[in-house]
């Protein structure tokens, strides 16, 4: 008797899924500023190719200060002009529930919402940090991170219904996984904290000084946030071949509810990590292969595996046409200085240690 494994009509589509190609044309967009867009490809791990683009005026000067008053070193002026650089321009999902916004909070510990705004057009908090100096190809380069945050007042939870929880049991039961914490990272919950960061360099007008000139600036690295820190983690750094001049804005896709951020239309992304799933899909053949489960359980365990890993737990998004960049663009300071009203960071559950956390190492 030969072992053929009987024929399962979604094979295809499965394949397709597991592999899934962001789509790309939802970020090309004419910009009412420039109608300029550059574009950089990038090949990420195990993680589809995928072109982030940019477009090149953010068209919002930021209010300039004098002084140093998040003491990091760098002036006040010098980091807000080097943020709006940069800043990104955000496709903000439609479909939010009534009431979910981003949010301004009160200049205290514990976070607090005080009022709440948009989702349109979208409002956003920075941070400018000195990172240290790297000497390539006998320049030294001072380095910068700029976190980019988008504040909710709430994350209203990836629906997942009856039918899917019994699905990802199903199928993660296979492997031993319990799904209870992995419900639980991707229920609702109030406050909902999220970023992008950018790694940003420049020569050293002299050793081991940061240069105060903006436009000597260009973007090393960029990093999106997605369910970071969580089992379903989506977080995704982009290299550029060369660095990238600013002014450059990367238009940044945030999923509807949950506010992850990707670089692409997340609409369906699948949010089981890949290395799950293959073991899944393999444990279900070797189960097969030995003779422990027949035909059939061999089909319902791949349907179930299907559905809850391509239909269930995915992020949504519905494109509403347009890219934003953020009306309001607050500096928050540092994470042991805040400025501008922005104590609330210091919130240790919440962004404090996020804003702690290394995006990027210098060697
Ligand atoms: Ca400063
Ligand atoms: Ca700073």
């Amino acid at each position: 008797m030969t072992n053929v494994a009987p024929t399962y009509v979604s094979q295809a589509s499965r394949d397709a899924a597991q592999n899934p190609k962001p789509t790309q044309d939802t970020f090309v967009y004419a910009n009412g500023a420039t109608g300029q867009y550059l574009k950089y490809n990038l090949a990420l791990g195990n993680l589809s190719t995928f072109t982030p683009s940019f477009s090149t005026n953010s068209g919002l000067a930021t209010p300039l200060g004098g002084g140093d008053a998040d003491g990091d070193g760098l002036p006040d002026t010098f980091e807000n002009q080097l943020a709006d650089l940069f800043t990104p321009a955000y496709h903000v999902s439609g479909g939010e529930q009534p009431g979910t916004s981003f949010a301004t909070f009160f200049d205290s510990v514990p976070q607090t919402v005080a009022e709440v705004f948009g989702p349109n057009p979208p409002r956003s908090y920075f941070r400018v940090t000195p990172m240290g100096f790297a000497t390539l190809s006998g320049t030294q380069y001072g380095f910068l991170r700029i976190d980019y945050l988008t504040l909710w007042n709430r994350d209203d939870g990836l629906a997942v219904s009856t039918s899917c929880r019994l699905q990802l049991a199903l199928a993660l039961g296979l492997v031993g996984i319990p799904v209870g914490q992995i419900l639980d990272g991707i229920a609702d919950h109030p406050l909902d904290n999220e970023r992008s960061a950018v790694l940003v360099a420049a020569p050293t007008p002299s050793p081991s000084t940061y240069s105060f000139d903006p436009n000597a600036y260009r973007i090393w690295s960029i990093y999106s946030s997605a369910h970071e820190n969580t089992f379903t983690d989506q977080s995704m750094y982009f290299f550029p071949d060369q660095p990238i001049p600013g002014p450059a804005h990367v238009l940044l896709g945030l999923s509807r509810a949950k506010h992850a951020t990707y670089f692409f239309n997340p609409e369906r992304w699948p949010l089981i990590p890949p290395i799950v799933r293959n073991i899944v899909y393999a444990t279900i053949t070797d189960l097969w292969l030995s003779g422990i489960i027949d035909d059939l359980e061999y089909l319902a365990y791949l349907f179930a595996a299907d559905t809850a890993f391509f239909s269930c737990i995915v992020d949504h998004f519905q494109e509403q046409g347009i890219d934003q960049y953020a009306e309001a663009r607050t500096n928050v300071g540092e994470p042991n200085q805040p400025i501008n009203g922005c104590h609330f960071i210091q919130d240790p559950n919440h962004l404090y240690p996020v804003l702690l956390r290394p995006l990027w190492q210098l060697n």
